[in-house]
């Protein structure tokens, strides 16, 4: 498999986390230049990817977009270890806690978003800190209220194993942390990215641990 990735990518992290706990190897080839920079909107990329974003997943002739499209194909090629639960309720909830932190949270404070607030719409530096303050806190708030409410045991979002709604939640907590969210009032946000800041498969594919990682 070949992953086109780039260590500051929160959606390219979730890929990687989910390669290593199934231990997929994979070749990557990184971007050139930076999220939103030319190189995602090289025609040849486009073909792959027409959203202009990193991941993509090569699989022989199978391209994959989306992380959590890429990640539920890498579960029925390969299901162990299982990233979802094997009940159809727990496998909702799972799929839940990943959607507001991929699909409600993490589009609001995407480079594209970004530089359309920033440029286009010429947003002072403190309303775009604003912003992505105020979306970051919603998502989290709402994960810390699905975590605390429904009694379900664990060290992880859901048991005690890692699912996609860790991967979701730690790759979301990164991306976070660049604007200087503040977790202190989510202590259960807090203790499950504790918890998987500590399992290899997480910590390895951490975004500063990548070999193009650069100072930041
Ligand atoms: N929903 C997409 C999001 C992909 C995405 O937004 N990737 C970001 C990096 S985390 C990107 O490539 N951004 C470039 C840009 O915004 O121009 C997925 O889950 O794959």
């Amino acid at each position: 498999m070949k992953l086109h990735t780039f260590f500051q990518s929160g959606s390219a992290y979730r890929v990687r986390i989910a390669l290593a706990l199934k231990q997929i190897d994979y070749e990557p080839i990184y971007v050139v230049g930076g999220l939103g920079s030319t190189d995602l909107k090289r025609p040849e990329y486009l073909k792959l990817n027409p959203s202009a974003v990193v991941p993509t997943l090569i699989d022989g002739d199978t391209v994959l977009t989306q992380t959590l499209a890429i990640i539920e194909y890498l579960e029925e090629i390969c299901p162990e270890p299982p990233l979802l639960p094997s009940d159809a309720a727990g496998r909702a909830r799972v799929r839940a806690i990943a959607q507001v932190m991929v699909s409600d949270t993490h589009p609001l404070s995407t480079a594209r978003v970004i530089d359309y607030l920033d440029g286009t719409l010429d947003l002072s530096e403190e309303n775009l800190n604003s912003w992505l303050q105020h979306w970051n806190e919603r998502g989290f708030g709402a994960v810390e209220k699905m975590l605390d409410d429904d009694g379900m045991p664990g060290t992880y979002c859901h048991g005690d194993r890692p699912t996609v709604a860790d991967i979701a939640l730690v790759s979301q907590v990164f991306v976070a942390k660049k604007f200087g969210a503040d977790f202190s009032s989510t202590p259960n946000v807090t203790r499950v990215y504790n918890t998987c800041m500590e399992h290899p498969a997480f910590l390895d594919t951490a975004p500063d641990r990548q070999p193009d990682a650069q100072p930041t």
